[in-house]
């Protein structure tokens, strides 16, 4: 184990007997909804790993530290301080490491230290990706390359359509990442089930996912996995609703200015404002329901 980084009981009991385990992100809670709902649901979610029968594994850096497994108090602690704590990719880890400071992991991160720690499953809402007008701005999410080099599934609701989804899946076919659509026959959007993306590979249920992931990674291939689960159609969005509000947060940031790591917080954040909170409640629902088919999988894969 590297010695950076730090598990905590329960994380280190339960790699010890080989148990499930479930990574979580920490930018999701930091950067990804308002508080105090950041830190109630980053709490919800754990339980729901628990309920499932896998152990939660909430990762970010503490003063310097890399950490796979937070206590209740360090998740409400990164809820309250919001956009004031850093959002770390892959590039941030080590200077955060160096300066002793706080750092809330967004996908790329957290992929980087489950894998540290021996963790292979990973649940959160939505993946980065290949940005709208990434042909001029080449603006493309570090989550990418780390799916593409990192042995790690990252199960999620697609990717929201902030991003332009079929350059994104295109970028995940050239960097040789599956991507699984559990049940369903289209890519999902985030906030809607459907994309207008056919899925190339659906499977139905978590031992034939496991089964596939074990198979590449004894193959020595390299790299993770994207398991995309729909959101239920009971929370879903109006596609009408969202649109308007992603066009019209589009727009906003362009004319801000908005550069760089800034632009999905302020994505998400405007997305959430136009609509009115609606699709906080279908981004709680579905992080809820991709911890527990995270928390299937991972089981799956103790299995097999
Ligand atoms: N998309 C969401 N919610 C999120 C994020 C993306 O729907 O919270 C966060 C994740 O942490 C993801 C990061 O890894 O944003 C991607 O940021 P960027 O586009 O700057 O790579
Ligand atoms: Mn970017």
């Amino acid at each position: 184990m590297n010695e950076l980084l730090d598990l905590n009981d329960e994380v280190r009991d339960a790699l010890g007997r080989g148990a499930p385990i479930v990574a979580l992100e920490s930018t999701i809670i930091s950067h990804g909804m308002p508080y105090p709902r950041n830190a109630e649901t980053a709490l919800r979610v754990e339980t729901v790993v628990r309920d499932a029968g896998a152990v939660p594994a909430t990762i970010a850096i503490i003063d310097g530290r890399l950490k796979a497994g937070l206590s209740p108090e360090q998740i409400k602690l990164l809820g309250e301080r919001g956009q004031a704590v850093a959002k770390v990719s892959r590039r941030d880890v080590a200077r955060i490491v160096a300066a002793g400071a706080d750092g809330a992991t967004t996908v790329s991160a957290t992929m980087l230290i489950a894998a540290m720690a021996g963790i292979r499953v990973f649940a959160t809402g939505g993946i980065g990706g290949v940005h709208r007008g990434a042909e001029r701005t080449m603006d493309i999410s570090a989550d990418l390359e780390e799916l593409g080099r990192t042995d790690v599934a990252v199960v999620c609701a697609g990717a929201k359509s902030i991003l332009d989804i079929p350059r994104t899946l295109e970028y995940l076919e050239t960097k040789g990442v599956p991507v699984v659509v559990y049940r369903g026959d289209e890519f999902p959007a985030f906030y809607t089930s459907s994309s207008g993306l056919r899925a190339e590979l659906r499977m139905d249920s978590v031992d034939e996912i496991a089964a596939m992931l074990a198979a590449k990674w004894r193959l020595g291939l390299a790299g993770g996995a994207v398991i995309a689960n729909p959101i239920p159609a009971e929370f879903e969005m109006p596609v009408d609703t969202i649109n308007a509000a992603i066009n019209t947060a589009l727009r906003e940031a362009e004319a801000a200015g908005v550069r760089g790591k800034d632009v999905t917080p302020f994505l998400l954040a405007r997305v959430k404002d136009l609509t009115g909170g609606d699709s906080l409640e279908s981004n709680v629902a579905l992080v809820m329901n991709n911890a527990k088919l995270a928390a299937e999988l991972a089981s799956a894969l103790v299995r097999v």
